[in-house]
């Protein structure tokens, strides 16, 4: 039995000393340590031995399993070692190679307006607040001073989804909701960009248009502030040697209203075929804020007053842009898109 044993050992130490590979490594090990292994069945053996023998015998086959065990550890070790160095050479990485260039999209000449007037007006204090497009007929119209057959409803026609519910015309529902969230807090200094909607029936015309419209309300608010801010909103957004000219106008929403031109960017005034030889250039409609929307919107008008404007931004995106047709600005072709800074 002593014999078997050490011959066993043997064989396995020449074997492993042989071994190249993890597979036949890991056949060795079945072949050697497995539960059908010769030193396993030489164990079960054991039972026919004498008392004497017994101990003897069983130390020596552990000592052999042990060994055994430890020249397969061994190997191991050394294989993977060997594998994962030849891992790292084959899939070693050049970090100075240039990367693959990734392809980035530009900001929509309206989104970059949009960011230009809220970055300005946030500057001066101003909230941007939003609201739904789908806007209820209370605050597109009635709290603008426009009740039901007031033949200012009928200055465009809107989509009506019901008898209630009306895609916006105007941004003007998110200033009513502000006001009337606000309940007599001021001051109340706001923007509102969004996307409004009118019912056109002729193909040339878009049904979407993206507005801005400001809002300012507190004690003591004069039509000078409305002409001093709308002043620093030329200078800033559409060239800093703007001038401007109020023309009296008519909103429901509005009393005194004006209609505003911008002296012409292209000819500074002289006239061109951007201003069609007027010098000037339509840009947004204002006026003070009518006390009737005041007061439905929750503040007194006896003792706050405010001013209000709003602006369609295809036109100015258009203007300062140099963007000969509006139609460019809906029909996403990324050669006309790419022109465009991010
Ligand atoms: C235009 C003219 C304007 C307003 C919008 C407004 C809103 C409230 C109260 C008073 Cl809640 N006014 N908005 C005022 C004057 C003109 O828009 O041409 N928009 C494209």
């Amino acid at each position: 039995m002593k014999e078997k044993i050490e011959n066993l050992a043997k064989q396995a130490k020449e074997s492993l000393e042989k071994v190249t590979n993890i597979q036949a490594l890991n056949e060795l090990k079945i072949k050697y340590l497995g539960k059908k292994s010769e030193l396993s069945n030489l164990l079960k053996e054991m039972a026919n031995l004498s008392q004497e023998e017994r101990p003897v015998i069983g130390a020596l086959a552990n000592k052999v399993r042990k060994d055994i065990e430890e020249k397969i550890a061994k190997k191991e070790e050394e294989f993977e070692k060997r594998e994962l160095a030849e891992k790292l050479e084959k899939e070693r990485i050049d970090v100075t190679l240039p990367s693959t260039k990734v392809k980035r999209g530009s900001k929509h000449p309206v989104n970059r307006i949009i960011e230009e007037i809220e970055d300005l007006f946030v500057s001066m204090g101003y909230t941007v607040e939003s609201g739904p497009e789908l806007e209820t007929d209370r605050f597109c119209f009635e709290l603008l001073n426009l009740p039901q057959g007031h033949p200012a409803r009928d200055m465009q026609d809107s989509f009506y989804i019901t008898d209630e519910y009306l895609l916006r015309t105007q941004t003007s529902a998110v200033q009513a909701r502000t006001m009337l969230a606000n309940q007599e807090k001021t001051p109340i200094r706001m923007i509102c960009p969004g996307k409004t909607y009118r019912r056109e029936d002729d193909a040339t015309h878009s049904h979407q248009f993206t507005q801005a419209e400001g809002l300012v309300i507190d004690e003591n608010i004069t039509l000078a502030d409305l002409k001093g801010t709308l002043e620093i909103f030329a200078k800033k957004i559409i060239g800093e040697n703007s001038k401007l000219r109020f023309r009296p106008s008519y909103f429901p929403f509005t009393e005194p209203s004006y209609e505003v031109d911008v002296s012409c960017f292209k000819c500074g005034g002289k006239g061109c075929n951007l201003c069609k030889q007027t010098g000037w250039i339509e840009v947004l409609g204002s006026g003070m804020v009518h006390p009737n929307v005041l007061g439905m919107c929750g503040y007194d008008p006896e003792k706050y007053s405010g001013f209000a404007f709003g602006l369609g931004l295809e036109r100015i995106a258009m203007f300062k842009y140099g963007i000969p047709d509006m139609r460019y600005l809906y029909q996403n072709d990324v050669r006309f898109l790419g022109q465009f800074d991010r």
